[in-house]
């Protein structure tokens, strides 16, 4: 090998070392500090979102991400690809985010601080959100989350619904009821509108074809399949106006309370559970 292909090589190996460098930096790894086999893997600037919550240390999400809208109208930006993303603090159980739109006259902040929590059976995924009106006017701010669990290590034999008046909770279920996750809305913020499906809902906030989810008639409980689902807030923001609230996503093994039956649950029982549900909803 030549002097000049040594070097040449050299360059290259430089440049992928470099670049691998700045990619894997984008994605941590949370751990909980008592109850290590509870993880979370954040992609914080990626498509990829929260790619990883584990309980027991089996992996039991897809992908929970975020996307914004600043504005009336107009489709959605997928977080990661805002301008201005900057880590604000770090340690072993969280991290805290925060996200702009512009990097010199950004028109709002997005700061979310990630936490993960476990024990035996059990994995939270906590996320407390303050969203920020840095423009001197009053505007409109439009959050969507989108989460896809994949249950126990398999992805179609889950259905989701979203519940109470208020739809800030949301529960998707193993169909055999050995697993659910529920996702909670804390401090008095409920979604305005959510979608209960699969994770199409993903693609079209992607592409813009959808802009704002659906506002009725869309909570569930899904059929059995590749479940998955997405919130929508929306509120105004007057000139340095600031709003905090708290979503948390909580994994849990074993039966769900909300359905009366037995752990060898079959479809055909999952069904009828979901009847009683249907009619104590509509109670
Ligand atoms: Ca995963
Ligand atoms: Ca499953
Ligand atoms: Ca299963
Ligand atoms: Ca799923």
């Amino acid at each position: 090998m030549s002097k000049y292909k040594i070097l040449t090589f050299s360059f290259a190996v430089m440049c992928v070392a470099v670049f691998a460098h700045s990619a894997s930096a984008a994605t941590v790894t949370l751990t909980d500090l008592f109850y290590p086999s509870a993880q979370a893997t954040i992609n914080y600037d990626g498509p990829a979102g929260v790619s990883a919550l584990t309980v027991d240390g089996q992996d039991q999400l897809e992908r929970h991400w975020f996307w914004v809208r600043a504005g009336a109208t107009g489709p959605a930006t997928r977080i990661d690809l805002l301008s201005d993303i900057n880590v604000v603090a770090i340690d072993g159980d969280f991290i805290t985010v925060d996200y702009r739109d512009d990097l010199q006259t950004p028109s709002f902040s997005l700061q979310i601080t990630f936490t993960v929590h476990g024990a035996p059976g059990r994995s939270d995924l906590l996320q407390d959100i303050v969203v920020t009106n840095l423009s001197g006017a009053s505007q409109e701010f439009h959050l969507f989350q989108f989460t896809d669990y994949n249950l126990r290590g398999d992805a179609n034999d889950e259905l989701v619904m979203i519940t109470s008046a208020e739809k800030q909770y949301a529960t998707q279920v193993e169909a055999d009821n050995s697993a659910y996750a529920e996702t909670t809305v804390a401090n008095a913020l409920a979604p305005s509108r959510v979608q209960a499906g699969s994770p199409s809902i993903a693609t079209g906030l992607d592409n813009g074809t959808i802009t704002d989810l659906a506002a009725v008639g869309s909570d569930g409980p899904t059929p059995i399949g590749d479940a998955a689902w997405a919130w929508q807030w929306s509120t105004t923001l007057g000139a340095g106006q600031g709003k905090a609230f708290g979503i948390d996503n909580a994994v849990v093994f074993g039966p769900n309370p909300i359905i009366p039956e037995p752990a060898s649950l079959v479809l055909m029982g999952l069904g009828s559970a979901m009847m009683v549900w249907r009619r104590r909803k509509q109670a």
